[in-house]
């Protein structure tokens, strides 16, 4: 299978940063662009050469099925981590009692100091297993897990929403909500 890794990076940019690098629109509400002109957009105004059934088998086999069709394939979205402001409308959901968050021991001290927070994207992103968070926090440099007393915050009255993608999304972590949990040194990774 050829490679898409590029241009499936590419796509996620427009879609969830940048649209107006090819000046394509993005309806706010359910966070959806138009199939054709994503086509036509991209392949006028980027390097990159793209055809609907390329997009489909990126859509279909995408590994953390980071973009969604609506049923008529006629729009297209991210299903997580937008910056831009967009709606989409995910329900909220009781989490687990335990979620884990992947980050760099360099963002250590900021964090200590103010919880997690959603910094460029709409949501703070947690998994439910530590394997994901260890990957999420390699691409930030040395990495350290948290693990998030979820339950607890959902107790206390924290919405959560997951995402179709199996991400968790949430609005902010305060610090009391925190455990430090491993600081994964490279020798176990
Ligand atoms: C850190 C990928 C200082 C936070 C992944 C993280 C994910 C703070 C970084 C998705 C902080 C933001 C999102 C504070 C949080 N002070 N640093 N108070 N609070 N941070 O990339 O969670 O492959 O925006 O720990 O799988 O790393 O793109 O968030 O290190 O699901 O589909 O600020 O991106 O998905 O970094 O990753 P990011 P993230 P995709």
């Amino acid at each position: 299978m050829p490679d898409y890794s590029e241009i499936s990076r590419f796509i996620a940019l427009v879609l969830r940063h940048k649209p107006q690098q090819i000046g394509l629109s993005i309806d706010y509400n359910g966070a959806w662009a138009d199939v054709g002109e994503l086509i036509s957009k991209i392949n006028s105004h980027s390097r990159f050469r793209l055809d609907m059934p390329t997009l489909e088998n990126i859509v279909a086999t995408d590994d953390k099925h980071r973009y969604s069709f609506n049923d008529d394939k006629s729009k297209i979205r991210a299903n997580h981590g937008h910056s831009i402001n967009v709606s989409i409308g995910y329900v909220p959901q009781i989490p687990p009692e335990i979620l884990y968050h992947g980050t760099a021991e360099r963002f250590l001290e900021s964090i200590y100091a103010q919880g997690l927070r959603k910094m460029s994207r709409l949501y703070v992103h947690l998994s439910a297993d530590v394997e994901t968070a260890r990957k999420v926090a390699l691409r930030h440099g040395k990495p350290f897990i948290f693990k998030v007393l979820a339950g607890e915050m959902s107790k206390q009255g924290y919405e959560f929403y997951h995402a179709e993608t199996g991400v968790w999304l949430t609005e902010c972590v305060h610090v009391q909500f925190l455990v430090g949990f491993v600081s994964l040194r490279d020798s176990f990774l």
